[in-house]
């Protein structure tokens, strides 16, 4: 059975991503930490400089499913298939760079499926393709994605919103737990950080922080 959009919502509450270039500490034990934090997704995204390959990157992502499994934090793969297929992953994301989400939610059956949109037509076309939630950014300004494009603010979340559209939604790029309640208050459902977890200096702490964020009452 597919997520439902009431679940897919509570999941993206507080998404931590991460790959081993991410941190400066084992990945492991930053982990170890969000979950103690409160996260309540996780997907690993082992990219750009430095990252592993191969079949250090398969042994990363099983310490770290393990990890997850035990604490029912659902494991979800960026951009591989293949890896998610092999490990039974909760699920993945793509790009728009990446096979198009009819072909992906094909190969994956039931499995959570999210797509990264920047504009309204994306974001229709990949609900209609099978997208489970949809990811919009750079919200903020980010140098953690090599390749990320300006920061577009909280515009599209927001017009989604306006058009009535209740998928699920996950802000991504700059989010700390300062300016979580911005993304939330422009209609997110939840969301996705990396560097505010991972370079924390106490990631439980950071954690904490951004699920009070996202779960307090919208100023006004
Ligand atoms: N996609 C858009 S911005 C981004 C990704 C993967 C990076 C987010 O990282 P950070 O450290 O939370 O800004
Ligand atoms: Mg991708």
């Amino acid at each position: 059975m597919r997520v439902t959009a009431a679940r897919m919502r509570e999941l993206l509450k507080v998404y931590f991503i991460l790959g081993s270039n991410n941190c400066r500490k084992n990945p492991l034990e930053v982990i170890a930490e969000a979950i103690e934090g409160g996260i309540t997704l996780f997907q690993y995204r082992e990219k750009g400089s430095g990252a592993l390959v191969g079949e250090e990157k398969v042994k990363l992502a099983r310490a770290i499913q393990e990890l997850c499994q035990q604490h029912r934090i659902p494991f979800i793969v960026n951009d591989d298939i293949e890896l998610a297929l092999a490990l039974n992953a909760d699920g993945v994301h793509i790009g728009q760079e990446d096979a198009p989400a009819a072909v992906v939610r094909e190969k994956i059956g039931d499995k959570i499926l999210g797509v990264s949109v920047h504009t309204r037509e994306q974001a229709y076309e990949a609900i209609r393709q099978g997208a489970d939630y949809l990811g919009i950014g750079p919200i903020f300004a980010t140098t953690t994605k090599e390749d990320a494009k300006e920061a577009a603010g909280t515009t599209l979340i927001k017009a989604l919103r306006e058009d009535g559209l209740t998928v699920p939604i996950v802000g991504i790029g700059g989010i700390t737990p300062d300016n979580a309640r911005v993304v939330m208050a422009a209609g997110a459902d939840g969301v996705s950080v990396i560097t505010a977890i991972s370079l924390a200096d106490s990631p439980v702490q950071s954690t904490r922080k951004l699920y009070q964020a996202v779960h307090s009452q919208p100023e006004g």
